[in-house]
């Protein structure tokens, strides 16, 4: 076992984790439904063109909240704010982050680009291989399906588990949270 500052267990207990994805995909319910404490989010009433879609709310700034896991990892959970003009603050959220989930809406209508493009947006900060991708909505929406993302991302060179989750339960994103520990204890015994 060799320890360097890019070793992602060098600073047990705390690890960093980012959700990030479209704007109504679950990010900021995500965090509402794991966090121990309260979660903090600055959602604030949206109007206009990105009313029309049904949604009343969206972060302004970020989601945080945090949980503990297996008993030994504290995670603290980051959600990216959705809008563009937020961009600037994916590289503050992503620097020393353990892992990445990324969140996408089945329903939409380009998912699996939106996937392949938040993991792209990320990949300099955090590898393909602490990373995992949480598919919501599939109870309504069965295409595309789990199998569709796993073989775009396998021909772009990159193995990441992609997992259908309702955020909505606790017990989902605590799934995709231990299937990122796992990968990264795998990756730290080998
Ligand atoms: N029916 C259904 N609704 C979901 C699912 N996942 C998330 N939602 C809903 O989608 C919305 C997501 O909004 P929000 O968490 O604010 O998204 P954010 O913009 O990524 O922070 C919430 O109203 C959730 O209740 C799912 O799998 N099925
Ligand atoms: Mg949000």
């Amino acid at each position: 076992m060799v320890m360097s500052s890019t070793d992602p267990f060098a600073h047990a207990h705390d690890l960093k984790v980012v959700f990030t994805g479209p704007m109504g995909a679950g990010k900021t319910t995500a965090i509402r439904a794991i966090s121990d404490g309260a979660a903090l989010s600055t959602d604030v009433p949206i109007s206009g063109i990105e009313a029309m879609a049904g949604k009343t709310m969206t972060t302004v700034g970020l989601d945080y909240g945090e949980c503990s896991i297996d008993g030994q990892w504290v995670l603290k959970l980051f959600g990216t704010p959705g809008q563009d003009r937020f961009r600037f603050m994916w590289d503050i959220l992503g620097t020393g982050a353990f892992g990445l989930i990324v969140l996408v809406d089945n329903s939409g209508p380009d998912p699996i680009g939106d996937a392949e493009r938040y993991l792209k947006s990320f990949a300099q900060q955090i590898p393909a291989r602490r990373t995992v991708v949480g598919v919501g909505r599939t109870e309504t929406h069965a295409s595309p399906g789990i199998d569709d993302y796993c073989s775009h991302l396998e021909a772009l060179g990159l193995h990441i588990p992609v997992l259908a989750v309702d955020v909505r339960r606790d017990a989902d994103v605590r799934l995709l949270l231990s299937v990122l520990v796992s990968m990264a204890e795998v990756e730290h015994h080998e």
